[in-house]
């Protein structure tokens, strides 16, 4: 494989275990701080220009190799590579996932099948299988729900088809079902909004959360990681209300009319990404409301809700960095070269705040 030029050193946020894997850190920028936190998680920084950088085989956590999943020894850039997207491209983040794969694909000039599932978790099971079936050597998914998966995997596996999974997580084995698993930290994600709302509303008075869809790790996590925080370092703020707005702006939007209606003393809402936030200062602005009447933190990191904190309606986002492409595709290529890949490469996400928002809008997607 050619070496990577490697273009400015990148102070990787994990420490690299020498000698046990070979590090490949992919360099796409200068990180924006060195962390030598040494935390066992996956290598990554988000750089200045919101790539993801990170070694596929950083960190001390379990690895994966050929030897050990099965299957043989590929050139990457002979082989066909399936991207089976989960959710319509309707969300930013869908879009600027699917556009960084294909860039990558297209930059390395590797052959890429993609299919949408538009939502639907029988027809991404599907999607998969009709991959498999036209061709793909290797599979990069990004699943929708974290169960049910077994069919597929089970026909991938008796082909020894390699499969990273990106952003959301699958309940399987690493290193026999999939290789690796790239995404964020969620319940990191949760707490960080956690900190933002108490930072927003001064720890007291009743909050409102929008949840993700159900039935996938990101919800639960996120959730987890916010209801544990607040309890932990707010107790004076109550939350009084709970509903899904299925990562959606419109429900997110007809949730909010129907929450302040109920609860017209709301003072902060936690919504589990932009979309549903985005839809809840919608419903806000429809009821008259004012500019930060209502304290309002989401996660993703999109451009519209960076940009609702210029404008006073939000308060705070946790970035939820979706451009996996570069990293996902170091990573099947480390693995198909023989070497050992991490099976968890959790990557860092950055934020923004009214300190940043104005300034850093260029980064969001
Ligand atoms: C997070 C991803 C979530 C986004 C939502 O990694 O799974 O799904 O936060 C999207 O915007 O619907």
């Amino acid at each position: 494989m050619k070496p990577i030029a490697a273009q400015r050193r990148v102070h990787a946020r994990t420490l690299l275990t020498a000698g046990l894997v070979t590090s490949l850190a992919l360099v796409a920028g200068c990180a924006k701080s060195e962390d030598d936190s040494g935390s066992d998680k996956g290598a990554s920084q988000n750089t200045d220009s919101g790539q993801v950088v990170a070694s596929p085989s950083g960190g001390s956590g379990p690895t994966c190799a050929i030897d050990a999943y099965g299957g043989k020894k590929i050139d990457l850039k002979s082989a066909t590579v399936g991207f089976s997207q989960s959710e319509k491209e309707a969300n930013p983040f869908r879009i600027a996932e699917t556009a960084s794969i294909k860039a990558e694909a297209k930059k390395r000039g590797v052959q890429l099948l993609t299919a949408n599932a538009q939502s639907q978790f029988s027809r991404q099971i599907s999607d998969v299988q009709d991959l498999i079936a036209k061709g793909a050597d290797l599979l990069v998914v990004a699943p929708l729900n974290s169960d049910g998966w077994e069919p597929v995997l089970r026909a991938a596996a008796a082909k020894h088809i390699p499969i990273v999974t990106i952003d959301r997580k699958i309940n399987a084995t690493a290193c026999k079902d999939y290789v690796s698993f790239i995404g964020s930290d969620f319940v990191e994600q949760g707490e960080r909004a956690a900190d933002q709302m108490i930072e927003a509303t001064g720890g007291k008075g009743e909050i409102a959360i929008l949840l993700g869809a159900a039935g996938n790790n990101v919800t639960t996590e996120r959730t987890k990681g916010f209801e544990d925080r607040i309890k932990e370092k707010a107790p004076g703020l109550k939350i009084v209300f709970r509903q899904t707005g299925d990562f959606a702006r419109e429900k997110g939007q007809s949730v909010t009319e129907n929450l302040i209606q109920s609860k017209p003393g709301i003072k902060g809402i936690y919504a589990e990404n932009d979309e549903m936030g985005l839809g809840a200062v919608n419903a806000l602005k429809g009821a008259g409301k004012k500019p930060g009447e209502v304290k309002i933190v989401t996660i993703d990191g999109t451009r519209n809700a960076v940009q609702g904190i210029v404008d006073g309606w939000i308060d705070g986002v946790v970035e939820s960095n979706p451009r996996f492409g570069p990293l996902a595709f170091q990573t099947l290529d480390t693995f198909t070269q023989g070497r050992k890949v991490s099976q968890d490469i959790v990557i860092q996400d950055s934020s923004y705040t009214e300190s940043n928002a104005k300034s850093d809008l260029g980064k969001a997607y």
